[in-house]
């Protein structure tokens, strides 16, 4: 969750760019297998500063 930005999160969300590997890994903040709106949610909070990277579901997993 360094390198990723929110954009590249909603490209995949739309469908535009399809992310794989360790990207797709990354962006699955909840750790559900998937990447849905509510993963871009959580990295948009942490992206405002409202959250860190302990706050994301898939710490600790
Ligand atoms: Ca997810």
């Amino acid at each position: 969750m360094t390198a990723l930005d929110f954009a590249t999160v909603k490209k995949h969300l739309l469908g535009i760019e399809i992310l794989t590997g360790d990207k797709f890994t990354a962006a699955d903040v909840d750790g559900d297998k998937s990447i849905t709106a509510l993963d871009l949610s959580f990295i948009k909070k942490y992206l405002l500063g409202m959250a860190t990277y302990e706050d994301f579901p898939v710490v600790g997993k």
